[in-house]
């Protein structure tokens, strides 16, 4: 059984067992969303929310076959192929997002892996959004020895690679890669000395034991990702996953205020799925210490709550966006 004076007291911790969190993620609610509020307030500025904005710079035909995912050449998804965007495209992308609001950047491309000539060109996008003054992040899929290194020499700030669910569920949901392929990639970005970004994807049909899980392998990392995306799934019709049930959006919450206590440094991040979600439930999710979102009305290739939703929600919640609350040190 958990001892509520562990769970709850100002420890950095990288060894969860099982039994303590499933046992911290099933506690009463108002329980569970208080420790995490507190533990945020230690950590973070109160009321304010970090705003990232993406870009798909390669869209589609990814050899992958996760079950959620629009850009896997596996399905039949009405989704326009891009090959990799040009420079002045993302250029243009990245100035407009600054002029919005973005203290962070993330460019996503559909790929297993990035090969060496795709990392150069990647390389080159980094450096013009860093000549902007915004954060940078890449998510390109699984890296080779060396690629991360490139990355950082280039300026890049975060890597975004996300374990997604827990080592149990992964299976079922990726057949093309394993869980150990994401864990390796993860470490080669670490020794780089880039910031980690990694988190999931819930409501794909998995048990809160798994959500659990999930959780407990992202905090028992040797070091907690700075940034923890945690995503409701998109049901996009085409993939495997366009059928699934709803989830419960207390679990979500449950996922959220569980990942800010047992990594109360990390930023969590309110991520993909907002559009489907009540503004209530927003605001559960950032009581629970959800202290980021993803800005604008599309996120790679998916929808998301728009730029006007959110100036209404942040007025209504006395919510204000923040250049960088980031925690530069773990
Ligand atoms: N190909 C790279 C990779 O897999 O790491 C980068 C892009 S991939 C789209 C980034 C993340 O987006 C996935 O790991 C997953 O967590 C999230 N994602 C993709 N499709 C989603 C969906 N339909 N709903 C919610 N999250 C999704
Ligand atoms: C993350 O965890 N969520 C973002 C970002 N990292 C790359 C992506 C969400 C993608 C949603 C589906 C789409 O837009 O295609
Ligand atoms: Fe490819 Fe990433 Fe989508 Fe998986 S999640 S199919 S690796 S783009």
């Amino acid at each position: 059984m958990i001892n509520k004076k562990t769970s709850f007291k100002n420890t950095i911790r990288h060894n969860w067992d099982i039994e303590e969190s499933i046992a911290l993620i099933s506690k009463p609610i108002l329980e569970l969303v208080y420790e995490a509020q507190t533990l945020h307030r230690l950590y973070f500025k109160k009321n304010k929310i970090q705003m990232s904005k993406l870009l798909s710079i390669k869209t589609g035909s990814c050899p992958e076959d996760c079950a959620y995912c629009p850009q896997s050449a596996h399905y039949n998804v009405e989704l326009k192929q891009e090959p990799l965007m040009s420079l002045e495209k993302v250029k243009k992308a990245a100035q407009k997002a600054y002029s919005e609001g973005a203290t962070r950047f993330c460019l996503g491309a559909a790929w297993r892996g990035p090969t060496d000539k795709d990392l150069d060109k990647v390389c080159e996008m980094v450096a013009e959004v860093k000549a902007l003054g915004m954060e940078s992040c890449v998510t390109l899929g699984l890296l080779k020895d060396g690629q991360a290194e490139k990355l950082a020499k280039a300026g890049l700030d975060y890597y975004n690679h996300n374990i997604d669910s827990s080592e149990e569920y992964y299976g079922s949901i990726i057949s093309t890669r394993n869980f150990q392929d994401r864990l390796d990639t993860l470490r080669r970005v670490r020794q780089s000395g880039l910031k980690v970004c990694c988190g999931g994807i819930v409501g794909m049909r998995e048990s809160r034991e798994d959500r659990a899980d999930m959780l407990r392998t992202l905090a028992n990392l040797d070091k907690h990702p700075e940034s923890v995306p945690i995503n409701l799934l998109i049901k996009i019709p085409g993939t495997p996953l366009e059928k699934v049930d709803d989830l419960n959006p207390i679990e979500l919450v449950r996922v959220i205020a569980a990942a800010k206590i047992m990594m109360p440094k990390s930023t969590v991040r309110l991520s993909a799925g907002r559009a489907s979600m009540s503004t209530s439930t927003q605001t559960l999710c950032f009581m629970a210490g959800a202290s980021s979102i993803f800005m604008g009305d599309v996120l790679l290739t998916a929808e998301n709550s728009g730029d006007d939703e959110d100036k209404k929600m942040f007025q209504q919640l006395g919510l204000v966006s923040e250049k960088n609350i980031e925690i530069k040190k773990l």
